[in-house]
């Protein structure tokens, strides 16, 4: 495989594949498993994350995995890393280096992703255990009131600093703006909101010399709020979202890779479908990087138990099927029904 940024960038969005986002803290699949009731271990954290990476076939769809820390330093039941296991596999390693989304300074109820202390030797370190790309995630909350324009600027600085060391450290950078879903927003704050925020990130960017053309986007679709009373349909959101994208992401990014925000699993494909089936042109690439709505139906069906090694592994396969036709525009509900007959 050729290691330039350029050439990463473009095998993370090759044709008909997308990404698998696996880098929950322990904190958060901590309360993933709690809610099925597994019990969280390092162990049982290894195992989770070892069943989803030898899923057979998985690779035809998936192009690179982002891992948390504790997933990067462990070793497969073989003794093998997941960085060297993805690998072998036809999968690029990738690595969520953010330390978390912590209080803002002076505003009430926001949050800036911090990090960048030591940020570049941490980078050097995961590139030497196989990395070959890198995901940092900014969250921006609607309410009547925010996002703050104080929120907005030191998240887009943070994600431009970190993206411009990254390069320095030939990882390529996935950069996560998230606009949450929770809220009773409309589409239409939604579409205002994300489209500030683009443009605040796309100037720091710039700022800081990022070269465009080796990195990715990772935003949110337009979507209303999970809390909003008026119903919004798949079309909608591919008009809002596809409009958005074209006023305030440059041509020059290879790719754009949607996060599935809490959306059902099978509402995050058929969006992603709906996107990339707008006759509009689209001078990127646009594909997943979802974890939830990968993961979900995978989660449930493994369970923590061993025996159901395979189900979890069938049930990954199918969301990556699905999501990676939707990536091409060729997602149909019947893929949902043959694969569910087996
Ligand atoms: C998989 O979850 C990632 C890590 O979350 P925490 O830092 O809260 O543990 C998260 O950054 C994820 O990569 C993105 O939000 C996309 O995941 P979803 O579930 O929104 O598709």
């Amino acid at each position: 495989m050729n290691h330039d940024l350029g050439s990463i960038a473009a095998a993370l969005v090759a044709k008909g594949k997308g990404i698998l986002a696996a880098d929950e803290t322990v904190p958060t699949l901590t309360k993933r498993f709690d809610a099925l009731g597994i019990q969280s271990t390092e162990q049982s954290r290894c195992a989770y994350r070892e069943m989803l990476f030898t899923s057979v076939g998985a690779a035809e769809f998936i192009s690179g995995v982002i891992m948390y820390d504790e997933t990067m330093r462990q070793k497969s039941s073989s003794g093998v890393s997941f960085a060297h296991l993805l690998s072998d596999q036809g999968m690029l390693p990738g690595i969520k280096v953010d330390t978390g989304a912590k209080p803002l300074a002076g505003s009430s109820g926001e949050k800036v992703t911090e990090g960048l202390d030591g940020l570049r030797d941490r980078l050097s370190e995961y590139r030497d255990m196989g990395a070959r790309f890198a995901k940092w995630r900014a969250v921006i909350r609607i309410t009547n009131t925010l996002p703050s324009a104080a929120c907005v600027s030191a998240n887009a600085h943070a994600l431009a600093r970190y993206a411009a060391l990254c390069q320095e450290q030939h990882l390529v950078p996935i950069v996560e703006p998230e606009v949450l879903m929770d809220g009773s927003h409309t589409i239409v704050r939604c579409e205002d909101v994300t489209g500030m925020v683009l443009h605040a990130v796309f100037r720091a960017l710039v700022e800081q010399r990022v070269v465009l053309e080796h990195m990715l986007l990772k935003p949110n679709m337009v979507i209303a709020g999970d809390e909003c009373s008026r119903p919004v349909k798949v079309q909608e959101v591919a008009v809002a979202t596809l409009r958005c994208l074209r006023r305030h992401v440059p041509a020059a990014v290879p790719g754009i890779v949607f996060l599935s925000g809490g959306q059902d699993d099978l509402v995050a494909t058929a969006h992603l479908n709906a996107i990339n089936r707008m006759p509009r042109p689209k001078p990127w690439k646009i594909s997943f990087s979802y974890g939830r709505a990968l993961q979900d139906p995978a989660l449930k069906a493994w369970h923590g138990r061993d025996e159901n090694l395979k189900l979890g592994q069938q049930a990954l396969y199918h969301r990556a099927r699905c999501n990676g036709a939707a990536s091409l525009g060729l997602y149909t509900d019947e893929m949902e029904a043959v694969s569910a007959g087996g």
